[in-house]
């Protein structure tokens, strides 16, 4: 059986971004069942966890011997075991990982730095100087991946692992109005996350949450 990490409690602001999404959506699409073990801070800081993922994140995989960190590792095994996520095709595959490598590298270091200064430096001094810059390299990200998208439904001629992937950093600015200028995007991140493997995915994440907070 699967088992992936995540965490029992997060503050609402991370609730529905966590990046054991990423990987739950892979699985629910690839069919594959998989169970949770939610963690704590006293976990996250253990020799036993860190054994298993070395910065003490979330999320971790693990199936038999093998024991995978780095969502965007984990999201790329899942997808090699499952048509839905990466084409067969060898052109298809490479452009698909592609796409996944773009989001993660390309698009999310820049999202990142937005949500660290808003959610983890509010009201630094550093912060209120650094944000406009941040902003402004965000917007040119988001119009060249507009201008990439074009009028597709997906990044290629098909939904793959690399919407999967780039639709979950999409969610970084959820707290911004910022996607509302690129309105196709806005739609592609709509049309990714109404799959229903992506709803039953949120919806996983969000019970701990939920329950604790009842
Ligand atoms: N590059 C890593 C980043 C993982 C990551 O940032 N995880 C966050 C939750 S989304 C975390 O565990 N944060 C707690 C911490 O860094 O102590 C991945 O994609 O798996």
């Amino acid at each position: 059986m699967i088992t992936i990490s995540a965490f029992q409690w997060v503050p609402p602001f991370a609730q529905g971004v966590v990046r054991d999404l990423r990987v739950r959506w892979a699985l629910e699409e690839a069919g594959l069942p998989y169970q949770v073990r939610l963690i704590d801070p006293q976990v996250q800081a253990s020799s036993e966890y860190r054994a298993l993922q070395p910065f003490g994140q979330v999320p971790i995989y693990q199936e038999g011997n093998l024991t995978l960190f780095e969502s965007g590792a984990i999201v790329h095994h899942i997808a090699s075991r499952s048509e839905v996520l990466l084409p067969t095709d060898e052109e298809g595959k490479a452009r698909a990982t592609m796409w996944m490598f773009a989001a993660l590298n390309s698009i999310e270091i820049y999202f990142q730095n937005l949500a660290e200064i808003d959610f983890f430096y509010p009201g630094q001094e550093w912060g209120k100087q650094h944000r406009p810059d941040v902003v402004k390299m965000i917007q040119t990200r988001l119009g060249e991946l507009a201008t990439c998208l074009g009028s597709r439904e997906y990044l290629e001629d098909r939904f793959t692992a690399g919407d999967l992937l780039m639709s979950t950093v999409l969610r970084i600015l959820r707290h911004t109005d910022l996607l509302d200028g690129y309105p196709t995007l806005k739609a592609y991140k709509a049309r990714c996350e109404a799959r229903p493997a992506f709803q039953r995915a949120l919806a996983s994440q969000m019970e701990p949450f939920q329950q604790r907070q009842a």
